[in-house]
């Protein structure tokens, strides 16, 4: 419709060094021609080297955001990014359940880039238990897919593996698993379970540092490619595309010291 953009939320954290979070979806949302909303949980202070400090939003003000959000704009679909407490899940499930998005792509961010949880267990608990029921999608990276299926986080490594833990994942009610960023010799893979069928997408692997964001912008695309109506394994390919493009596109890129973004505009090439 044409006085009627797209209209997608994501809730999730500031990352200052806009690489990841609510910046990079936002940043992802505007690649794909939709209009992006945000709710912050949470604000931290970091770059490419290290997030210094974390500063959470009081739960029942992330609910007041929400809230806000969907009385009047509403969303045709939605994320959820960095939440990292249980009062703030909990927030956030309470008033999706009173305001119910038909969309709801869930990207659990539980372990830091070196792959360590960075939350206690009652936050895991609180995803499986309140958010993941809430889910059309929920797309856990291998170590966070460990976590969630409980499993030693070294457990989830190959195809198989990863299969494996979506299939776990699924019993916690999502309608559907995405474990990401598996390695299949020169081959990035993403692996989705519906409840039914295991579908595998790959594309060349990239030898780059600059990845972080990725994670971010992949469930951020998932969510325009819902909302723009597509069927749940065909927005995961175009959203896993789009990711490959950006990581291509910002691999050799420098921006600060460290662990670099992706660069969005890479998705959008389509001559490769
Ligand atoms: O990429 C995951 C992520 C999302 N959001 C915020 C983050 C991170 C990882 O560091 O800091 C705010």
């Amino acid at each position: 419709m044409a006085n009627e953009p797209l209209k997608l939320l994501t809730i999730a954290g500031s990352d200052s060094g806009g690489a990841a979070g609510l910046q990079c979806d936002l940043k992802t949302f505007t690649a794909l021609n939709a209009y992006g909303m945000s709710v912050v949980t949470a604000v931290t202070a970091q770059n490419s080297l290290a997030v210094a400090a974390v500063y959470y939003l009081p739960a029942d003000f992330v609910a007041a955001q929400l809230l806000a959000v969907l009385s009047d704009y509403g969303a045709a679909a939605a994320k959820t990014g960095f939440i990292g407490r249980v009062d703030i899940v909990e927030a956030i499930a309470a008033t999706l359940a009173a305001h119910p998005i038909r969309r709801l792509v869930v990207d659990p961010v539980l372990v830091n880039h070196r792959g360590e949880p960075m939350f206690t267990p009652a936050v895991v608990q609180a995803y499986q238990e309140r958010l993941l029921p809430l889910a059309t999608l929920v797309t856990p990276n291998r170590r966070e897919a460990a976590l969630l299926a409980g499993r030693p986080v070294e457990a989830v490594t190959t195809i198989r593996e990863m299969a494996g833990a979506a299939q776990a994942i699924y019993a916690c009610g999502p309608g559907a698993v995405l474990v990401k960023g598996g390695r299949d010799g020169e081959e990035m893979a993403d692996v989705l379970y519906d409840g039914r069928t295991l579908a595998t997408f790959r594309s060349p692997r990239v030898d780059t540092d600059n990845l972080h964001g990725s994670g971010d912008t992949l469930s951020a695309a998932v969510c325009v490619f819902l909302a723009q109506g597509l069927p749940l394994a065909e927005a995961v390919r175009h959203a896993h595309h789009f990711t490959a493009g950006a990581i291509r596109g910002g691999a050799a890129w420098r921006l600060g010291a460290g662990h670099g973004p992706i660069s969005v505009w890479g998705g959008l090439r389509t001559e490769d």
